[in-house]
């Protein structure tokens, strides 16, 4: 007899076990398959939310006894797990990236038009965050929109490569800038600085947008802390989101707060909102949220800012046409 809905999660890194834990709390969800190579661990987050651990995520990704899959696996791993799990018409939670270049997130693209219905809501969970919301809602004060910046300060304990920094990272404040303008990526310019060579850890990329507007975005992967800054300029006025605020601890001359290391203390709230939508979407059966189409433009744009990075200058975003699936998203 089945007791609610049945989710199988592929990964139990941070976000696998995240969302393992967060979707087995849920009222009418049962987590009842986790799957990952590094068996103890899937073991232990099995244990913890009560589901059959797997050793191969292919197993879970492409099962036909679930009601939806989260791909949290590595990035290598989103679009090939989504894949599995459109053959079988299952709806996915996929963790951003969709993929990990333009032509294999195109291929999820595919599939998903192939089958004709949304079924993927991809990882980009900055539009739950209720800062970002009420950016959103504010934009109608501000009258069309000039110009956007970001700022992204990170900390993360091993250096990443440029790379995995753009992919990974970068690929919020892409989803954000279109998100909040509606409007498309023309082409971007990149710089960057760092330590040596191509290990930049300072990136500042300057971007034009189809609407006439411009974006800029500012990330830094070795800050003081974790900081996301979205700025939107206006023709009558601006909407800035900083750090929420916190208790500001005044003693022996100092004035302190804490920001947090990581985006858990930042985004944990907007990770669960998200994936409450995410089963409101399985039980209705209409998708919301970003799409893989949103995944796979952030792509086009992520490959055109390392290829600036790589060679210098300005380099174009190819624009391709919307599927009339996406079209009203
Ligand atoms: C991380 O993977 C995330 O998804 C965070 O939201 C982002 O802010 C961070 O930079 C990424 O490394």
């Amino acid at each position: 007899m089945r007791n609610g809905i049945r989710i199988g999660v592929v990964g139990v890194g941070g976000m696998g076990t995240f969302h393992a834990t967060t979707l087995a709390g849920m009222a009418g969800v049962e987590v009842v398959a986790v799957a990952d190579p590094d068996t103890e661990r899937c073991a232990e987050v099995a244990a913890t939310v009560g589901a059959e651990a797997f050793e191969d995520p292919m197993a879970v990704a492409g099962s036909t006894e679930l009601d939806g899959v989260v791909c949290a696996g590595p990035d290598e791993t989103h679009a090939e797990q989504t894949l599995a799990a459109l053959a079988n018409r299952t709806p996915v939670l996929c963790e951003k990236p969709l993929a990990t270049s333009p032509a294999d997130a195109r291929e999820v693209v595919d599939a998903e038009l192939s089958v004709g219905r949304r079924l993927v809501q991809l990882g980009l969970m900055r539009e739950y965050d209720p800062g970002h919301v009420q950016v959103h809602e504010a934009l109608a004060a501000v009258g069309d929109v000039l110009h956007v910046r970001t700022v992204h300060r990170n900390v993360h304990p091993e250096v990443r490569p440029l790379e995995r920094i753009v992919r990974q990272s970068l690929v919020h404040d892409i989803h954000s800038i279109r998100w909040v303008t509606g409007a498309e990526f023309v082409d971007v310019t990149a710089f960057g600085s760092g330590p040596a060579g191509d290990s930049f850890r300072c990136l500042h990329i300057v971007c034009r947008l189809d609407s006439g507007a411009t974006a800029a975005c500012e990330f830094d992967d070795q800050g003081f802390g974790y900081d996301v800054v979205l700025e939107v300029t206006g023709e009558l006025g601006d909407v800035h989101l900083g750090q929420p605020t916190r208790a500001l601890e005044r003693s022996g001359g100092d004035l302190r707060t804490h920001v947090g290391a990581d985006w858990f203390a930042r985004f944990g709230d907007a990770y669960s909102i998200q994936d409450r939508a995410w089963i409101e979407s399985i039980r209705s059966g209409v998708a919301t949220g970003p799409t893989a189409w949103d995944g796979y433009l952030a792509e086009l744009v992520v490959e055109a800012m390392l290829a600036s990075f790589e060679q210098g200058g300005t380099v174009a975003v190819p624009a391709p046409a919307t599927p009339d699936l996406y079209a009203s998203g």
